[in-house]
């Protein structure tokens, strides 16, 4: 099927101009002034809007089974919720039970997302190790198209990576051409201080943020790093959420370390306060991790984003209803962690983004699009407007607003940490695979519609990479 996109003004990272954007078979085949719609083409006029690049999530979790239940967003209510917000790709994790092997997950995970109404791709978590760990790792990169492995340094007794599991997977990585990411946050300090408070008789949702200080997440962030640093790897560090990790990647980058930074929409817009809610609902409601942080730190990562320190936005999508949440109704650690935001995440970086004079449009392409598909190389197949790339698009209204209100969100929960927001800016039509999925607030896009999206491994920057590593080496002395 062809589309043709009418008199609307293309934006993309780095570029903003007039032109018309014609669809065919799920590609970008034209870009010009006045295109002729070849026949049976469906003719849109976006006279007005805006033409961006679908939005990218690099971090969501849909249908996670975690802390003794499911998350209730699968990958079709999951992704619908995307579409509904201008975003055409999730990249969701593969996370193996400690034991089990990585292959029999990843495909139980390919079944589940088979529903998936947008595209989608896997990070694969690293969560204990031997030799067939060692050996599937290469299996996935090589023929299915995984280029990341995540660390979870968190999630004690149960997903968390240990030094020992750190080290040899980020060499693994770097020998695979792969790129290590990490949930940076201490866990045995955490675990230490869940047990205090539990030991003081704090057992609601206000405890949860006491027992993840900012410490324990700039001391995992530190170590991360420095660990990659050691062995000439790479490193993404997801969900950052304290000034601690901001300094801490800055720092690194300014010796020229290769370190990425992602951050949360909710992070960004949402503090701390909702932990002292006397509604015991809608405080365990935020229950997440790492927490909504006190004011200071959305200062620290709004300008982490702006000066390039951070790259990306995501939302670790994981949504769990109020009855889901009631299972930690005595103990704050039994709080399924996770929050929504999948559906919101375009129009809050709009709103609190471009609107309030933080980002151009152009840096707001980057961190929603472009530099997820450049950090996990898939660029500019994803993340362009370009002939030839994959017609994945947002057709934009600057001036639609509504107020965000999970009374009507897409997602299978009752509640929205971002409710009553009053947003200015919205996707008028979702384009998945050249398809409009989304238009005008009907989902047009069907369960299976959404392609599974192979990610190659980093061959020649990784040359580069190992080259340096080479170098440093030091040569024995021969005696
Ligand atoms: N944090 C969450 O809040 N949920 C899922 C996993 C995670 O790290
Ligand atoms: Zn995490
Ligand atoms: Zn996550």
């Amino acid at each position: 099927m062809s589309l043709l996109l009418k008199g609307g003004t293309v934006v993309t990272h780095e570029m903003t101009f007039q032109a018309d954007v014609l669809c065919d078979n799920g590609k970008i085949v034209a870009i010009g002034q006045s295109l002729n719609a070849p026949d049976g083409a469906e003719i849109r006029d976006v006279a007005g809007k805006l033409i961006m690049p679908g939005g990218i999530d690099p971090h969501t979790h849909m249908q996670l089974p975690f802390m003794g239940t499911v998350a209730a967003d699968d990958f079709a209510s999951g992704t619908a919720a995307a579409l509904a917000g201008g975003t055409t790709s999730i990249i969701d994790f593969v996370i193996p039970n400690p034991g089990q092997p990585l292959m029999e997950a990843y495909h139980q995970w390919r079944d589940w997302s088979a529903k998936a109404m947008a595209n989608y791709s896997f990070h694969v978590a690293i969560t204990w190790w031997d030799e067939s760990v060692h050996a599937d790792m290469q299996t996935l990169v090589e023929e299915y198209g995984v280029n990341s492995f995540k660390h979870f340094m968190a999630y004690k007794n149960a997903i968390m990576a240990t030094d020992d599991i750190l080290v040899a997977s980020f060499s693994r990585c770097l020998e695979l051409g792969a790129i290590p990411t990490v949930h940076a946050e201490n866990g045995e300090l955490v675990y230490h201080l869940q047990r205090q408070m539990l030991s003081q008789g704090m057992t609601g949702p206000e405890a949860h943020p006491l027992s993840r200080p900012p410490e324990v997440e700039g001391e995992a962030a530190h170590r991360a790093i420095s660990i990659a640093a050691t062995l000439g790897a790479p490193i993404y560090l997801v969900h950052c959420s304290v000034e601690e990790s901001v300094d801490a990647i800055r720092y690194a980058q300014n010796k020229g370390q290769h370190v990425y930074g992602e951050c949360l929409a909710g992070h960004l817009v949402v503090d701390d306060s909702v932990y002292q809610d006397p509604d015991w609902d809608k405080a365990a409601a935020h229950v997440m991790s790492p927490p909504f942080r006190p004011k200071k730190h959305q200062d620290a990562l709004w300008q982490g984003l702006q000066a390039g320190t951070l790259q990306t936005t995501a939302t670790d999508h994981c949504a769990f209803c109020t009855a889901q949440k009631a299972m930690g109704e005595d103990d704050f650690t039994r709080i399924p962690n996770g929050t929504a935001g999948v559906e919101e995440r375009m129009a809050v970086l709009w709103e609190k983004g471009v609107n309030s004079g933080k980002l151009t449009p152009n840096e707001f392409v980057a961190v929603t699009s472009t530099n997820a598909a450049r950090i996990f190389n898939i660029y500019p197949a994803k993340g362009s407007v370009t002939v030839g790339a994959d017609a994945d698009l947002v057709v934009w209204d600057p001036d639609a607003s509504k107020t965000i209100s999970a009374a009507t969100q897409m997602s299978n929960i009752e509640h929205n940490i971002f409710e009553g927001m009053q947003v200015t800016g919205l996707p008028v039509l979702t384009i998945c695979n050249g398809n409009i999925a989304w238009d005008n607030g009907t989902l047009l896009a069907k369960a299976g519609d959404g392609k599974y999206i192979d990610r190659p491994a980093y061959a020649p920057y990784y040359h580069a990479l190992q080259k340096r590593r080479q170098l440093a080496t030091p040569v024995p002395v021969v005696r």
